[in-house]
């Protein structure tokens, strides 16, 4: 005897391969922010990189771009359930911020002007998956999206990506950043659903 579901069936059909488990799509595009939105201009923005050195390498907005800017399309995935597929950005990949940093140490603690930080395993960061991001669909990012710039680590939910990023801390064990130290999980995966504690 044939048991037929129809419901069930329909209902795989529609669910996009791309949208991780517990996830929902949205067209727009949420804005989500702990405190105020900082107003950096490009011309005070700066990018610094500290390791355990002590080495700062910093940059200019300008020699920033010159490291080599890049089209990046992706799907985010915010904790808060909502997905957005198909979005398009421009970056600086972090495999060139990182090609001449010499560093031991396996974690990124991410810092923004405003006092936001987020922990990132350097395995999250190199190999093409993450870049600093100052376009969003073709214009420059606006403030309340993290203008000037902001991380961009996709395939990790969204709160890892840091908006009005100003820089990276090297750190040699894993530390929690803001969201980290009020339950979110560590990693955040989106696709084993890495959410809280
Ligand atoms: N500096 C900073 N970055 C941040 C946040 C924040 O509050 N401050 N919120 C995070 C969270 S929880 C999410 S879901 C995304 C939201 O980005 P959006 O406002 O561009 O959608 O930014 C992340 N980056
Ligand atoms: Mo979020």
């Amino acid at each position: 005897m044939a048991i037929i579901s129809r419901g069930f069936g329909s209902r795989r059909r529609e669910a996009d391969p791309r949208l991780p488990p517990g996830q929902y799509l949205t067209q727009d595009f949420p804005v989500l922010s702990a405190g105020p939105t900082p107003k950096v201009s490009t011309d005070e923005w700066r990018f610094s990189l500290r390791t355990e050195k002590d080495v700062v390498t910093q940059w200019t907005w300008e020699e920033f771009h010159a490291l080599g800017v890049e089209t990046v399309n992706t799907d985010i995935h915010c904790v808060t359930r909502w997905s957005k597929l198909d979005t398009t950005w421009r970056g600086v990949s972090l495999d060139r911020v990182f090609a001449d940093v010499d560093t031991d140490h396996a974690y990124a603690m991410i810092h923004s002007y405003g006092g936001y930080t987020t922990n990132v395993p350097m395995a999250d960061l190199l190999g093409g998956k993450a870049w600093i991001a100052f376009e969003f669909d073709g214009a420059p990012l606006t403030p309340e999206h993290g203008g000037p710039a902001r991380l961009l680590v996709p395939h990790l939910y969204f709160w890892k990506s840091a908006k009005w990023v100003r820089g990276i801390v090297m750190h040699k064990r894993d530390e929690p950043g803001f969201w980290e130290q009020n339950g979110y999980n560590m990693h955040g995966d989106p696709w084993s659903e890495e959410r809280y504690w």
